[in-house]
């Protein structure tokens, strides 16, 4: 299962909205073949391992997601277990889709398959957290980010050029945009900053830009940025949940940061924390409570 999970993760980045998935198939204690989900629309792990095989008779199929029995864009996956031959299935993570949410399992089991499941379960959802906190909260995770001076300023009181992050830092908070499917900022930051939000630092996808502009005072946004005029955060997270954006990563301003922060409605904090001293000006948020393992640090 740890090979499964490390096959899965080789599609990060490439598969959201879809779960980042891995497959083992084992014959004899030797491993025969193995697949993982490599972009989002193409064959799923399991078809990837078996369709290397002509059969798999007899064989141990481990997969980090239950088997799929619905059709989306390929034929369910737990039907192609089932021809195959394969005769046990060990499993991570139950599926929490709707359209299948044991499905899968019962499909195999009506064919006879020894079912083993929860197997590094928490491996596995920490692996594919955007995507159980999608389907199961129905909202975007969300990832809260601010960049400020060993003072705990994020930007200094007058108008004019500052920058609080090293190039180093630069770099890793690109890498984190391109690991997130949207990046999120207020009107205020908008206006004052003229953000590009785009990876520019960092070789990888573009997450989708959004401004929250609640009282329509913005023109001009660019055409491929979501315009957002929503009022509270819950609001905000439901336009992102239909629009299928599974995370996004909220970068300012104060203002936004607080509200989310005071709506509960985040599950991780990074904090970008400069060299040098502003003296004053917009106070930084201080640092909201998280779960274990959910905020990091990046000093200079
Ligand atoms: C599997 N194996 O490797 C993956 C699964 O849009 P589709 O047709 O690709 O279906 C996506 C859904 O299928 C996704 O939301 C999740 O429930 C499941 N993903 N299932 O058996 C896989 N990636
Ligand atoms: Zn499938």
């Amino acid at each position: 299962m740890r090979r499964c999970l490390a096959l899965a993760s080789l599609g990060r980045g490439r598969v959201s909205p879809n779960p980042m998935v891995g497959c083992v198939v084992v014959r004899d204690g030797v491993i025969i073949s193995e697949g993982y989900h490599q972009q989002f629309g193409h064959n799923h792990a399991e078809r990837n391992a078996l369709f290397r095989l002509d059969e798999a008779r007899g064989a141990t199929l481990y997969v980090s997601l239950e088997p799929c029995s619905h059709h989306g864009h390929t034929p369910p996956c737990a039907d192609l277990v089932v021809e195959r031959g394969v005769r046990r299935v060990v499993c991570c993570n139950d599926d929490p889709n709707p359209l299948v949410d044991g499905g899968g399992f019962r499909k195999l089991e009506a064919a006879g398959i020894e079912v083993v499941r929860h197997v590094l379960e928490a491996e596995g959802r920490e692996l594919n957290r955007r995507f159980f906190t999608f389907m199961e909260k129905r909202r975007p995770y969300v990832i809260l980010k601010w960049a400020e001076s060993r003072d705990g300023y994020m930007a200094p009181s007058a108008d004019g050029g500052y920058w609080i992050s090293t190039q180093r830092q630069n770099r890793i908070n690109h890498r984190w945009r391109t690991e997130e499917a949207a990046i999120l900022v207020g009107s205020g930051t908008y206006l004052r900053d003229h953000p590009s939000l785009t990876p520019r630092h960092y070789l990888g996808p573009s997450p989708l830009p959004v401004v929250l502009d609640r009282r329509s005072r913005l023109a001009g946004v660019p055409s491929h940025w979501l315009h957002l005029h929503s009022s509270t955060v819950g609001e905000t997270l439901h336009e992102l949940y239909v629009r299928r954006v599974q995370s996004v990563i909220v970068e300012g301003g104060s203002l936004v940061l607080d509200a989310f922060i005071a709506s509960g409605l985040y599950d991780e904090v990074r904090v970008l924390r400069g060299s040098g001293d502003l003296g004053g000006g917009l106070k930084a948020p201080a640092i909201p409570p998280v779960e274990p393992g959910r905020l990091i640090i990046v000093e200079p």
